[in-house]
């Protein structure tokens, strides 16, 4: 690094001093804040986003500045690698000493540092895609990033507006791939796709209206946008945010799926519609109706990322099974984490496709979604997506040229195809995640009652308890059984072994200070008692904070 770099990087440093008192580490999500303590750790992102672009040859790498569904007044900025994928976990650490250097001499030093370390030719100039959420301190942090990317010198920032994070990282992988990447490109793309598949439904039936939980945020917008261009989906879009709803608040996937009750906006006059939220930034969506029987009650039947998991997994086969033998060698296989409800996975299983666990958080389960020709990989909360391996979509692709026309089979590796273009192969993104749903259900002819069905959910619990130190708890890779403290996972297996299919484990979270329980059990009663013994398990081995 030259005098001249070094100069900018100090100058522009100053503008952003380090709040006291924080101590910032980029999670699961990127790093997560009051908004008000972020505008240095954002200006220093974009710094640490145009190395990461130099050091891949100057790529197109994206920034995000969301904190998906958390209140309103915080937010957050995450990294998307050139593949659309997340940032690699290599470079994890090199954004937690900057994040929290505590001079501009300090941050430069450690830049100077890691960028002799990896070799990085910081003269050619990176280039940055920024996107943002609807937060009000969007902007303002969007000014900070741009700072940091132009820091360097050379590096361009491209403000790509408001767009969910899906959106963002799409349009990445996109441009990094030579494809057309803009946000119209990203629409034309879901509509075409979309389009294919409903025209390739055997008996197409009148199809029923879709309400539409928006989380008072991005994705409500963005879909509103989308319909316009849909004729074959009814959907009713509700707290879109301009009607005076507060982001997540009362609303959105993270608040349906953890309460399992009705989000703001909906009630019993709602009851046995086919129902969908969305969270903050729309990279998890879940599906909920209101059962008729409860007269008032706020209760909702809630089909969560592994229902939904498991419906895709059923059509894909459904599409293997057609295209006969050859179809039958594809590995199709399912990545779920430890929260899988039970009878989802045994679900997945019967039906002969392979299931893997990976650690919470979307990374590892794409990581492992990669291994297959046909990856589903979901969290319970509803982020999830469909990975196609490149020779087996060239494969598919060989084949819509074999087979004739209107036959069963071409339909079928028509479909796989169609599908592999609508689900985002980046990350897990609600928009295009709805639209599979929908055209699946109308390919099925199936009501959401009846896709309810396909399993009965075990009743589950989760808790959360405080700890002194969270980092004590250290589990196996899948996250499944306790290492540490020792004896804890002991103490825990006699418990499990007093309930009729009990299931339960600890973990410490990566976005709060706290351990989570999980607790799985053949009664609600049995699950509920579950998780409170193992939770006083936590508090006796770790001692409450
Ligand atoms: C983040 C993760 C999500 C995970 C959650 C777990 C991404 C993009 N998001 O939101 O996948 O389920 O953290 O939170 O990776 P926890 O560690 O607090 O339980
Ligand atoms: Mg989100």
């Amino acid at each position: 690094m030259d005098e001249t770099q070094i100069a900018s990087i100090l100058k522009s440093s100053e503008l952003y001093p380090i709040p006291q008192s924080v101590k910032l580490s980029y999670g699961t999500a990127g790093f997560r804040a009051d908004a008000s303590l972020l505008e240095s750790t954002v200006y220093r992102v974009g710094i640490l986003s145009s190395l990461r672009s130099l050091k891949l040859n100057s790529s197109t790498v994206g920034l995000m500045i969301t904190a998906s569904h958390n209140k309103v007044s915080d937010n957050g900025v995450k990294v998307s690698d050139p593949s659309g994928g997340m940032l690699s976990q290599e470079w994890e650490p090199f954004a937690d000493q900057i994040a929290n250097a505590s001079s501009p001499r300090e941050l430069v030093s450690l830049i100077k540092d890691f960028v002799e370390k990896e070799e990085i030719a910081i003269e050619k100039g990176g280039e940055v895609w920024l996107g943002r959420d609807t937060r009000p301190s969007g902007e303002r942090l969007l000014r900070a990033a741009e700072i940091g990317v132009r820091s360097v010198l050379g590096s361009v920032a491209v403000d790509v507006g408001v767009l969910t994070t899906p959106q963002l990282h799409w349009m990445v992988r996109a441009k990094n791939k030579g494809l057309n990447a803009t946000e119209s490109d990203y629409f034309e793309n879901l509509i075409t796709s979309f389009k294919c598949l409903i025209g390739l439904i055997p008996v197409k039936l009148e199809s029923s209206k879709l309400v539409l939980d928006g989380a008072n945020g991005v994705g409500g917008l963005k879909m509103e946008v989308l319909i316009r261009s849909l004729s074959d989906i009814d959907v009713e879009i509700r707290n879109t945010g301009r009607d005076g709803g507060v982001l997540n608040e009362g609303v959105g996937a993270d608040f349906v799926q953890k309460e399992k009750v009705v989000p703001l906006g909906f009630g019993v006059k709602d009851a046995g519609m086919r129902c969908a939220s969305f969270d903050g930034d729309a990279d998890r969506l879940v599906y909920f109706y209101i059962p008729s029987e409860s007269c008032g009650g706020d209760k909702v039947e809630l089909l969560d990322g592994d229902k939904i998991l498991s419906l895709f997994a059923l059509f894909i086969k459904e599409q293997l099974n057609i295209i006969g033998d050859e179809g039958k060698k594809c590995r199709l296989g399912v990545v779920q984490t430890a929260y899988a409800n039970g009878a989802s996975t045994d679900y997945v299983k019967e039906m002969g496709l392979e299931v893997v666990f990976a650690k919470t958080g979307v990374k590892h389960l794409h990581e492992k979604a990669e291994e297959f020709d046909v990856g589903i990989y979901f969290e319970a909360n509803g982020h999830g997506t469909i990975l196609f391996a490149e020779c087996f979509l060239s494969w598919l692709v060989g084949k819509q040229k074999d087979y004739s026309e209107g036959s069963d089979k071409h339909n079928a590796v028509s479909r796989l195809v169609a599908l592999s273009n609508l689900i985002n192969q980046a990350v897990g993104d609600a928009l295009s995640g709805l639209l599979l749903v929908e055209v699946i259900l109308q390919h099925m002819g199936w009501s959401v009652q009846k896709w309810n069905e396909l399993y009965k959910d075990l009743p589950s619990r989760q808790v959360k308890v405080e700890v002194l130190d969270r980092t004590a708890v250290v589990t196996t890779s899948e996250e499944t059984e306790a290492l540490k403290p020792l004896g804890i996972q002991d103490a825990i297996n006699a418990e499990i072994k007093k309930y009729g299919r009990g299931r339960a484990f600890i973990r410490p979270s990566g976005t709060e200070d706290v351990v989570r329980v999980y607790a799985e059990a053949s009664t609600q009663e049995a699950a509920d008692s579950l998780a409170s013994s193992v939770a006083q398990l936590v508090k006796s081995f770790l001692g409450s904070s």
